[in-house]
Parts: C-alpha cells; sequence; structure tokens
C-alpha cells in the first residue's frame, strides 16, 4: 500500500462554502500570522515572558500593565455553562428546500428554490457539563440556526420526537432530578440515579419518552447519523393566512446509527471527544454531513381527529397515518473558527421565528418562549447578545432597543422611541406596507385554569407503540438499558414503582427486568403515580389512562428500518504487523475507500511496516492509541510474519474479541484464519460449515477482491446484533 494518508475526499475550495453569514463574519476574526504581539490597546509587547520586577530577584510591580491585563483577561474567560445542553459541537453549512411550500407557508427561505440559507447547527447532550463525555446515555439536542432574509429562525429540536413532561412547569424538576445530585456531585452526565428515577417513577407522562431514552437513539454512532425533531406542534401559516400543524423533522442521509451500551462506555473512558472529533473529522475531509427536513402536515379542520392531543409533547404523529415529506436539504459544510466565540456564544431561542411560522399552545412550548432569552441574560450577560457575531441575522436591524453591557452598535440620532416625528417616525412598522411578522390569530375563548388538559391523560398507548415496533435485539438493548439504570438505584421502592410502570407498557418488558432487578412487578405502588402534581386535589384524576390506539406498530419507529446502502464515512480498522501481504491490504482498502469508507493501518507500534514483498506501509495507529470500539469494522490481512506476530498479541486478539461482541463485521484472509482461531469467539463458530447467526458478517475467503466486496455488504448493514446471543465475550 502507498505510504500516504487513506485517500478521502479533497477538501473543497473554501470558497464553495462561503455563504452571507460566513462573509459577515470575516471582520470579526483575526489572525496572528506574521503580526507583532499587541496588549488590547494595541501597544507593542516587548517581551512576553517575564513580568516587571524590583532586579532580577525582586518582588513584581503593580506597575506592569502588560501582566495585569493579561491575567485580568484570563481570570475572567469563562462564562456560565448551559444549565441544560452544556456539552455540545457545532458547525456552519446551508439549507434549501426542494420546491416552493408557498401553498403551506409564507416564509421567504421555504419558498425559494433557489435560495441558499445560511444555518449554524449545534448538538449537544443534554445533563453532562462542559467537559463531559460525548457517549453518555442521554438525548441529543439539534439545535439550527437558519440566518433567512427576514430574520432568524431558530428550530431548537432533539434526537427524539418526544419530551418527558408535557408543562413546563415541570422542567426544574426534571433536571435537578436529573443532573448530579446536590450533595456529592455524582454521577456526571448519567441518569443512572436514585434522585432521576424518584421522579421518573412518579411522572408517567415520562414513560413514552423513557423508552426512547433507553433505548440506542441515546447512545449515536455519530452525531452524522441521528434524526432531528422539533418536538412540538408547530404552525405553517401561507400568504392568504391559512394554517396548517406541522411537526419538524430531520433525516440523516446515512441513516440512524447507534453504537452499543459496553462501546458506549469504553469510548468515554477512551475518547470522550469522540462526537465531536467525528464531526470535525468528516467536515475537514469534505465528507460533509447532511440531513433532509421533512414535515408531517395537519389541516386545521384535523386538530381533533387523533387519538392524542397535538398539543401534547409527550406524543408523536405516527408517520402511517401523517407522512413525513422532504422538503429541502441541511449540509454541514464547515467547522467555525473559534469554539468559545461561536459554539459556546450561540443563543438558540425557541422564540426566534419567522413570518409564516408560528407557535402552538403546546404548554412546554409556551414555557420555553420565556426561558431561552432569560437563560441568555445570565449565560452571555446582558440583553445584547444578539450583537455577537454569530447571532447576528443576516438582514439589518432596526429599533428602538438602546444600551446594556457590551452594546456594540452606536445607534445614532436623538430618537430612540415611537412615535416620533423627530426621527421622521423612523424606523417604520412594516405593517404600512403589510408586511412583518403578524401572529396568527387563534380565536381562544376560555377560563384561567392550573390544570393539565384531560386530553393528555393517555401515557402508556405510545410507549407501547414504540416498544413494539422494536425489532428483537432494539427490545433487548431497552431492556439492558433499564436494568443498568435501575440497577445503579439504591432505594428498592423506586425500582418497584418503575416496574410498575413499565407493566402498564408491556408485561414482558417489565417481567424482563424485574428478573435482572431481582424484584417482583407490584400490583399498586406507594405513593401513587403523579400524587405531586394535583392543585385541585383530585390525585385519581391524574392516574395513568390507557387507551389503545389502533395502530400496533411503526416501521419509522425502529433502527432496523434504516439505510442501510452505504458505508461512506465507516472506520474500518486493518490489523497488519511487519511482513504483511500488501496485495490483499491494498485490494481491500481499495474496494472500502471507493465506497467512502475510511481506512486506518493498527500494528503493534506506530511508525511503518515492511510488508512481505518489502514495500513501505505507513502505521496510522498502534494497539495503544486505537481500540476497536473507534471502528465500525476490522480486517486481518495474509502474510505469514504478520499473522503469526497479530496470532500472538493480546491487543490484536482482544480487538478483534471487542470487536465481536460489538457485532461488528470482521473480515481475514484465508491464510489469516489463524488471528481469527486465537479469539474467544472463534469457539462459537460453526466448523462444520452449518449456517448460524454467529458467522453472519464474519467473511473469510483467499479472494481479496471476495473479501473486499463481502465486507463493504457487510459493513452497510451496521450491526449483527444477533451475535448478542453470546453475551459475555471476554472483551
Ligand atoms: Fe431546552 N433549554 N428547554 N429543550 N434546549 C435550553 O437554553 C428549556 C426542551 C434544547 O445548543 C436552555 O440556551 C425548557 C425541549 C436544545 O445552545 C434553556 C424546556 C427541547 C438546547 C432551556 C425545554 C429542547 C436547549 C439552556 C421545557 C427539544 C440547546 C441553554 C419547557 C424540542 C441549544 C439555553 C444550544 C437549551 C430550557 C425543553 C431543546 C434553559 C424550560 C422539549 C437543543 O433555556
Amino acid at each position: 500500500m502507498a505510504s500516504k494518508k487513506p485517500t478521502q475526499r479533497a477538501v473543497p475550495d473554501t470558497k464553495d462554502t462561503e455563504n452571507i453569514k460566513t462573509e459577515q463574519l470575516k471582520p470579526h476574526t483575526a489572525n496572528a500570522d506574521n503580526e507583532l504581539m499587541t496588549t488590547d490597546q494595541g501597544v507593542r509587547i516587548n517581551d512576553d515572558q517575564n513580568t516587571l520586577k524590583a532586579g532580577d530577584r525582586g518582588p513584581s510591580l503593580m506597575e506592569d500593565f502588560i501582566f495585569r491585563e493579561k491575567m485580568t483577561h484570563f481570570d475572567h474567560e469563562r462564562i456560565p455553562e448551559r444549565i441544560v445542553h452544556a456539552r455540545g459541537t457545532a458547525a456552519h453549512g446551508v439549507f434549501r428546500v426542494y420546491e416552493s411550500q408557498s401553498a403551506l407557508t409564507k416564509a421567504a427561505f421555504l419558498n425559494d428554490a433557489k435560495a441558499e440559507t445560511p444555518v449554524f447547527v449545534r448538538f449537544s447532550t443534554v445533563a453532562g457539563s462542559r467537559g463531559s463525555t460525548d457517549l453518555a446515555r442521554d438525548v441529543r439536542g439539534f439545535a439550527v440556526k437558519f440566518y433567512t432574509q427576514e430574520g432568524n429562525f431558530d428550530l431548537v429540536g432533539n434526537n427524539m420526537p418526544v419530551f418527558f413532561i408535557q408543562d413546563a412547569m415541570k422542567f426544574p424538576d426534571l433536571i435537578h432530578a436529573a443532573k448530579p445530585e446536590p450533595d456529592n456531585e455524582i454521577p456526571q452526565a448519567a441518569t443512572a440515579h436514585d434522585t432521576f428515577w424518584d421522579f421518573i417513577s412518579l411522572m408517567p407522562e415520562s414513560t413514552h419518552m423513557i423508552m426512547w431514552a433507553m433505548s440506542d437513539r441515546a447512545i449515536p454512532r455519530s452525531l452524522r447519523m441521528m434524526e432531528g425533531f422539533g418536538v412540538h406542534t408547530f404552525r405553517l401559516v401561507n400568504e392568504a393566512g391559512l394554517s396548517h400543524f406541522v411537526k419538524f423533522h430531520w433525516k440523516p442521509v446515512l441513516g440512524v446509527h447507534s453504537v452499543c451500551w459496553d462501546e458506549a462506555q469504553k469510548i468515554s473512558g477512551k475518547d470522550p471527544d469522540f462526537h465531536r472529533r467525528d464531526l470535525w473529522d468528516a467536515i475537514e475531509s469534505g465528507n460533509y454531513p447532511e440531513w433532509e427536513l421533512g414535515i408531517q402536515v395537519i389541516p386545521e379542520a384535523d386538530e381533533h381527529k387523533f387519538d392524542f392531543d397535538l398539543l401534547d409533547p409527550t406524543k408523536i404523529v405516527p408517520e402511517e397515518l401523517v407522512p413525513v415529506q422532504l422538503i429541502g436539504r441541511l449540509t454541514l459544510n464547515r467547522n467555525p473558527d473559534n469554539f468559545f466565540a461561536e459554539t459556546e456564544q450561540v443563543a438558540f431561542h425557541v422564540g426566534n421565528i419567522v413570518p409564516g411560522i408560528d407557535f402552538t399552545n403546546d404548554p412546554l412550548m409556551q414555557g420555553r418562549l420565556f426561558s431561552y432569552t432569560d437563560t441568555q441574560l445570565i449565560r452571555l450577560g446582558g440583553p445584547n447578545f444578539h450583537e455577537i457575531p454569530i447571532n447576528r441575522p443576516v438582514v439589518p436591524v432596526h429599533n428602538n432597543q438602546r444600551d446594556g453591557f457590551m452594546r456594540q452598535t452606536i445607534n445614532k440620532g436623538k430618537v430612540s422611541y415611537s412615535p416620533n416625528s423627530l426621527g421622521g417616525g423612523c424606523p417604520y412598522q412594516a405593517g404600512r406596507m403589510d408586511a412583518g411578522f403578524t401572529s396568527y390569530p387563534e380565536r381562544i375563548d376560555a377560563e384561567k385554569v392550573r390544570r393539565r388538559s384531560p386530553s393528555f391523560f393517555d401515557h402508556f398507548s405510545q410507549a407501547r407503540l414504540f416498544f413494539n415496533s422494536q425489532s428483537e435485539a432494539e427490545k433487548n438493548h431497552i431492556i439492558d438499558a433499564l436494568s443498568f439504570e435501575l440497577g445503579k438505584v439504591q432505594t428498592i421502592a423506586i425500582r418497584e414503582r418503575m416496574l410498575y410502570t413499565l407493566s402498564q407498557v408491556d408485561k414482558g418488558l417489565a417481567a424482563e427486568v424485574a428478573y435482572a432487578l431481582g424484584l417482583k412487578i407490584p400490583s399498586e405502588v406507594h405513593p401513587p403515580l403523579n400524587q405531586s402534581i394535583p392543585a385541585d386535589g383530585k390525585p385519581e384524576v391524574y392516574q395513568p389512562t390507557e387507551k389503545q390506539i389502533k395502530l400496533q406498530r411503526s416501521e419509522a419507529l425502529s433502527m432496523a428500518n434504516t439505510v442501510k446502502n452505504t458505508i461512506r464515512t465507516r472506520k474500518i480498522a486493518i490489523l497488519a504487523a511487519d511482513g504483511v501481504d500488501e496485495a490483499s491490504v491494498n485490494t481491500v482498502s481499495q474496494l472500502l475507500k471507493d465506497e467512502g469508507a475510511i481506512v486506518e493501518i493498527i500494528a503493534p507500534r506506530l511508525g511503518t511496516l515492511q510488508s512481505e514483498n518489502d514495500e513501505v506501509i505507513e502505521v496510522h495507529q498502534s494497539f495503544l492509541t486505537a481500540s476497536s470500539v473507534f471502528y465500525d469494522a476490522v480486517y486481518v490481512p495474509g502474510g505469514t510474519n504478520s499473522v503469526a506476530t497479530l496470532e500472538a498479541d493480546p491487543d490484536a486478539i482482544h480487538f478483534l474479541n471487542e470487536a465481536f461482541r460489538h457485532c461488528k463485521a470482521i473480515a481475514a484472509d484465508d491464510d489469516a484464519t489463524q488471528v481469527l482461531e486465537a479469539t474467544y469467539f472463534s469457539r462459537k463458530l460453526p466448523k462444520d460449515g452449518t449456517e448460524s447467526v454467529m458467522d453472519e458478517g464474519i467473511i473469510i475467503d483467499a479472494d481479496a477482491n471476495v473479501v473486499g466486496r463481502e465486507f463493504v455488504r457487510a459493513i452497510a448493514q451496521h450491526r449483527f446484533w444477533d451475535r448478542e446471543q453470546v453475551r459475555k465475550v471476554p472483551a
């Protein structure tokens, strides 16, 4: 194999990735190449290595303004991290609608198929702090800021389509319960502890979301391989004022894929930046992540047609009832220049909408409309955070808002009020041109009440729909996740309450978890579920009710039905040592690269290898720096000496055992079977040529072309979960 880096798509000319937003950011960027160092006041610094002292060994002098400035700035470098979604990573990109959606919405960016709208997208986990691991079992934030010609539109969504609670009033409680426990701040970025499950066990409305959070959706393979959802029902409003309800979806072009829990935990130790790095590397190498924007559209007249309430954020609209129409494409094509300035300072807000899009009365959404501005005020230090470059719209801003900490704009003139005559009445309201944002004139005639709508009371039907729709492997993973999380809970009564809740979803599920916990499913629970909610003194009103929904399964809910026809950007490990057969390395890696995969050679040490025919092969990682959990599949080429070395190397054998345990595709040349035979799993492979789920995804052939082609097909399947029948692989 040629001694150069694995070939990847060439990085396109940066001009291709420039847009009106990146242009707008340019004047705010700074580059110190070939520049002299200065103070913040522009004074050139003669010496940045030493403080000013009275004599060589004397005390430092207060007069040293250069030191004082440097240290003061350093002392103030941190801002508060986000109370939720603190851990995140982001990228620039563009969005383009396929064809005009003017029948549904007057939003200009959804009306013009030629218009390219710049976006900034931030992905995040929810519970962990800024430095926590990417692979925590958690919901992922999927926040998109569209810099449209009519102002900023933020679609602040998640990678799961429902939420834990129905009313914003409960959000601080949910987050207090989920965050590390307040006495000892343990555990970090994990919900496997008493306070979280205490809360959940008393909140049956969270059951549907718990099914999602305990599924593999909570441990994505890549941020590029997860769906996104607006969660709430929104409105689209057209030029004529006609409104439709809408649910927003992001569908990843590469499909929806996850890692398994054992793998997630190992990645968390070996590379806590796994997702962040993966996103960065994909963009740097020109493998731009892409999603299609999908919408489910529901006419106003159909609002009450469903056996759930469209305003209830713990419910999905099954795709079988309302299909998802794909209307546009999001492409992330540029990494930020500076993490703090862009990713950390970006301020999303559900309330940032543009004409043609509007809110609904979902009580969770309504609460969010308050929270996001409020949180930015403390996090970014005042009311002018919209002036931070990453937050600025790409259209002019004119209003009578003035002053405040860190104001950047120098507003001219005397007038900062309206109406005015001194300023000629400026800035004008767009209403005189019949333009600008107007709220949808929804008719509301109601009593003020502080209670939950009875139409929100069915907490289990959709949880059951989700569970029923999973493949066997996915169901097992949910059972394992619940057994793990509840197993970490110390209070037996909490475990029992959860078993009761699970028994409302599926008796088999509850029985399996009960078995793992060594408990029995109780027939009733104390205190009664949701006892904390009723303000009107009627707890029985809030007991879980169950409706039998017509739909038993929804294909769209199972990741087993996702895109499985590509290996683009999958990472493949080739295990090799001196004496490797370079012909098969070249053939297989070329076939993989032709399909867009990334191939890395892993060897006992870094540097180069000498192949069987004395060719020099560059090593990308050693067994010390790499681990099977960083790769999607592994290949062992032949070559007598290489095979003998690997067979005797415990790290190589561990690598293979672990890849097997995590159900990954494994390929080997015929003359490398010795290496596979040294693994634990070789005992589980059928020896008599019979078919077994154990050897699915394991490819051994003498012809490297056959190995390569079969391997590509196997990797596209992502995982061979049936192998999990062998659960105790020592790896
Ligand atoms: Fe958030 N959420 N949230 N949230 N949320 C925040 O705003 C809040 C909810 C979501 O990358 C905070 O700027 C309340 C649902 C994302 O910067 C805060 C409620 C969904 C992000 C806040 C919810 C989300 C946030 C913290 C219930 C999916 C990260 C920092 C009423 C549809 C955005 C910040 C980023 C961040 C409040 C529920 C998504 C405190 C009160 C449901 C992706 O304002």
